[in-house]
């Protein structure tokens, strides 16, 4: 078996607020991915850049968005790049968007929603809902490359208090372990990443969890051919 060692990992600077660290963790990252070109725009958030660099590299993918906001506005805070509009960038890109765990929209978002037909996967239907229909509704949703974005406030602020900003009744740990497992097993997904993990101080828990979830996709990425053999078997 390969070693997970040899995968490309980098932390961006979870709680990055300086405007140019945050543009040089996004500059990295998309290096990384794209390290052929950089003449990419500076930007202010880094999902929907790092995505844009991905698609460089990588050719067209979907995205699974794990999130407790849609962040579809077209503007926030006289930003077209802020951390509300990351999905709407990508979906304004073209790219099909996947976006499971949502609780928390504006009108704007939710008009974009019904008007386009986004596929949204609820977390109230996450939560209480069968696996067979919500995760099989976000797999579909998938063509066959993904790039996967967790925001960390897609899953309970009990499980992750430490988050910009956190809302109730999220997803929970072994809901998104079943999401995730299921996309890496049936789709390639070729990058991922983790946003909005804000440290509390004195309490670890909630970069703990992050670096759990990490580890997660790491292993589901190196065991995805027994994931896929597993899920066609059982
Ligand atoms: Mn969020």
């Amino acid at each position: 078996m390969a070693r997970l060692a040899t995968l490309t990992v980098m932390d961006l600077g979870a709680s990055a607020r300086h405007e140019q660290a945050k543009l040089e963790a996004v500059e990295d990252a998309a290096a990384v991915l794209d390290r052929a070109r950089s003449d990419y725009e500076a930007a202010r958030d880094a999902r929907d850049r790092v995505v844009r660099a991905a698609v460089k590299a990588f050719g067209p993918v979907s995205v699974l968005q794990v999130d407790a906001h849609a962040d579809l506005r077209d503007t926030y805070e006289g930003s077209a790049y802020s951390h509300a509009c990351a999905m709407r960038r990508l979906v304004d890109y073209g790219l099909r968007v996947a976006h499971a765990g949502i609780r928390s929209l504006c009108s704007e978002e939710a008009r974009l929603i019904a008007g386009r037909g986004l596929p949204v996967i609820w977390a109230r239907d996450a939560v209480s809902g069968p696996d067979g229909e919500w995760i099989a509704k976000a797999l579909g949703a998938l063509g066959p490359r993904v790039y996967v974005t967790v925001d960390i406030d897609g899953l309970d602020p009990s499980l992750v208090p430490g988050t910009g900003t956190p809302e109730p009744g999220g997803l929970g740990w072994y809901p998104l372990l079943r999401l995730l497992r299921a996309v890496f097993g049936a789709r390639e997904v070729v990058a991922a990443d983790i946003v909005e993990v804000v440290p509390v101080p004195g309490m670890v828990v909630s970069e703990f969890v992050a670096a759990r979830l990490a580890v997660k996709m790491l292993a589901y990425h190196r065991l995805r051919d027994r994931i896929r053999t597993d899920c066609a078997e059982s």
